[in-house]
């Protein structure tokens, strides 16, 4: 199992600009000669590993990038200005590949690194540059070269940013469908999603990976259920959003057992910040709700957010906070190489 985003675009270099055919005229200068100038160069595509970006969800928005065209020379021997360059910002950790998806291009895996992908065009050259000793009045000039164009895959590992946690029929993959674009499947009996599941969120102009796992049971780190074997799939995560079924007999309880599990995992998740939020609000009495909440709040020892996964109420409320959390800076080079070992089930 691959947890890859992938984007295929279409890039194409700028065309160099002509170059020009003219020839000096000025009064009481006879036989000025040529005098026309050389085109610019046509702008390069270039990619560049940037920080602060995790997905390469820009690339689903906008396909096609172009570089700048040369300008063509001009009379006087004046030479055309170059195209500007296209630079595509990528996550660190790209990888870009031919068309094909197979022959790599490159591999963007340290911050500022730097590829050309499509030269620009040569500009021409004006007819200032053919002159010669038995040829004073060159009449040609050069086309600019033309641009390249390809088309190429980007693809990034994901390394998820919060795990969603919770017992089985919490609700977790249905909050994950809510929120990206993965489909996981839901259902109402436990055990639903047998292995973890990863989707991009988008929320303004940011976006996070979010990972769904297996539920969680007791005695899962001894290995009943699914086990918590899946748990090391979130140890990476900056964030865990603890689902509780409101539903459920006892939302404290619920809450205490998968906490249990999360601490006997060990630190790498133990001291991870928790957002804690109950579900399924949507299918409660005030009176259970209030009830629920309260159980809730006393065993998590803070005040939990209220949501329904399911009509989305409170929805964006989590998002913002585990948003918060994940911050605006992020250390997306940590370790990717190890990232796929660590994510095989
Ligand atoms: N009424 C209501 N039902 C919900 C809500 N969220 C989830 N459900 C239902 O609860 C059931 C379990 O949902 P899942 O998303 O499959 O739960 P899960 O936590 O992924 O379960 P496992 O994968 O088995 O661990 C499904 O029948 C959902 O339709 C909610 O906010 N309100
Ligand atoms: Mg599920």
């Amino acid at each position: 199992m691959k947890f890859l985003d992938e984007a295929k675009i279409y890039i194409r270099s700028g065309d160099g600009g002509n170059g020009c055919v003219a020839f000096r005229r000025e009064k009481y200068i006879e036989f000025g000669g040529p005098s026309g100038g050389d085109g610019g160069k046509g702008g390069d595509v270039y990619a560049v590993a940037v920080e602060g970006l995790n997905t390469l969800i820009d690339y689903r928005y906008q396909q096609h990038f172009k570089a700048k065209g040369g300008v063509g020379g001009m009379g006087k021997d004046r030479h055309g200005a170059n195209g500007s360059d296209m630079v595509l910002k990528v996550p660190v950790g790209t990888q870009i590949y031919e068309e094909d998806g197979e022959t790599l291009l490159a591999d963007l895996a340290n911050l500022g690194e730097r590829v050309l992908l499509a030269k620009g065009g040569n500009g021409g050259f004006g007819n200032a540059r053919f002159k010669t000793a038995t040829n004073r009045a060159p009449r040609n000039a050069n086309p600019g070269q033309p641009g390249e164009e390809r088309t190429i895959r980007l693809r990034l590992k994901l390394i998820a940013d919060a795990g969603v946690v919770g017992l089985p029929n919490a609700g977790k993959s249905t909050f994950l469908a809510a929120v990206s674009a993965a489909r996981p499947k839901i259902a109402d009996y436990p055990f639903t999603t047998l292995h973890p599941q990863l989707g991009v969120v988008e929320v303004g102009d940011r976006s996070f990976v979010l990972a769904d796992i297996p539920g969680l049971i007791e005695g899962a780190h001894d290995g009943a259920g699914l086990g918590d074997r899946f748990l090391g799939h979130i140890e990476r995560c900056r964030v865990l959003l603890h689902l509780v079924d409101g539903t459920g007999e006892h939302a404290g309880e619920a809450y205490k057992t998968v906490r249990a599990e999360l601490d006997a995992y060990g630190e790498a998740l133990a001291d991870k910040i928790e957002i804690i939020a109950l579900n399924k609000a949507d299918a409660l009495t005030p009176e259970q709700l209030k009830q629920q909440l309260a159980r809730l709040k006393r065993a998590a020892k803070t005040t939990p957010l209220v949501i329904s996964a399911a009509t989305g109420a409170g929805v964006p409320e989590t998002l913002r906070a585990i948003l918060q959390v994940i911050g605006s800076e992020r250390s997306t080079a940590r370790g990717r190489e190890n990232a796929e070992a660590a994510w095989q089930p």
